[in-house]
């Protein structure tokens, strides 16, 4: 398979004043659902696509389009896109950092040779395309405090490399065939409705979780680890913005996004004001700790939550309230 020619990438174009025809991979992971229903409430609810390799549960199959996709199908890909007219494609099949450390040959798969038929299809398409890379994307020789959006990165896990990876590919398209490809380094995600699965901030999601059920936390995370966090509902909405930004208006195609940092004993704390019987106990798990020990931490703005605001516990319910946090920037 080889794109044929710089012309070819611009056949198909997409016109600013039509709602665009949004195709999400990865939509059943923690930001696809919440992300379609940003974009289907902007661009009404056939204009978005949810796809994954994964049956969608019936709230979220009934809430819009669902199609199956495997993106290391290229064909299958090639045809979704084609079909169904897709002007803007956002990635979010990946790996986290955690589960990709425990099988990187899918991780290479799944974040590399994925990303390679997304970039393909989205360049021969003249697809606008969103691709999320992420704190990991970082490593030790990393500035802080903050770190800007250019700098020394070498990461070293699989997830970090691949999203670097990610970014520079992307890049390349752009500047080689004029692909508008997009990027925001995401920080962990926080949410309520919508489990994080396999990476190393997943802890600040599922202790509000546990305490709600058991009234006890097990972290596999050292106490004073600081990691960089945002609300769900400010990441879709800066992803939002950053697809919406004029391309002649954007000075680079990969950005950092920030909102704040903390540590599992500093979220214990606030937890404990609602909580005061919350059990917090910690059994470090040697990879995630490896993980989060120096690539993440960074990018940090100390601006640190009342969690108290953050987790209301109302009887059996809770919930995650963004207005509360402070709201993210693109820096
Ligand atoms: C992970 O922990 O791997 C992700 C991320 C910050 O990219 N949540």
């Amino acid at each position: 398979r080889q794109v044929t020619s710089d012309a070819s990438f611009h056949s198909v174009s997409f016109s600013e004043t039509d709602h665009p025809k949004v195709l999400i991979t990865g939509g059943l992971g923690q930001l696809g659902v919440g992300l379609a229903k940003l974009l289907r409430k902007r661009f009404g609810k056939n204009n978005v696509i949810l796809s994954d390799i994964r049956k969608p549960p019936n709230n979220v199959f009934h809430s819009g389009p669902f199609i199956y996709s495997d993106i290391l199908d290229y064909k299958n890909l090639r045809e979704i896109v084609v079909n169904n007219r897709i002007t803007w494609l956002v990635h979010y099949s990946a790996l986290l950092s955690a589960v990709g450390e425990a099988n990187v040959a899918l991780a290479r798969s799944v974040n590399i040779t994925g990303l390679h038929n997304i970039l393909d299809i989205a360049a021969e398409h003249g697809l606008r395309l969103f691709v999320p890379s992420t704190i990991g994307a970082f490593g030790p020789s990393s500035p802080r405090n903050p770190t800007p959006d250019m700098c020394v990165q070498r990461p070293r896990t699989i997830y970090g490399v691949s999203k670097v990876h990610a970014e520079l590919m992307g890049e390349y398209y752009h500047h080689r065939y004029g692909l508008d490809f997009r990027c925001l380094r995401y920080p962990g995600i926080i949410s309520a409705d919508s489990m994080p699965g396999g990476g190393t901030t997943d802890y600040a999601v599922q202790i509000f979780h546990d305490a709600i059920k058991t009234g006890k936390f097990e972290c596999n995370l050292r106490p004073d680890s600081r990691l960089p966090m945002m609300y769900i509902d400010d990441c879709l909405r800066a992803t939002l913005e950053v697809m919406e930004t004029p391309a002649d208006t954007l000075s680079m195609r990969t950005y950092n996004i920030n909102a704040m940092s903390f540590t599992p004993e500093e979220l214990a704390q606030e937890l404990r004001k609602q909580m005061p019987e919350l059990e917090v106990t910690y059994n470090i798990d040697p990879v995630r700790q490896a993980i989060g020990k120096h690539p993440f931490s960074t990018n940090i703005f100390v601006i640190f939550l009342q969690m108290s605001l953050l987790c209301c516990h109302l009887g059996k319910k809770r919930c995650l309230c963004s207005k509360h946090i402070n709201k993210c920037y693109i820096l």
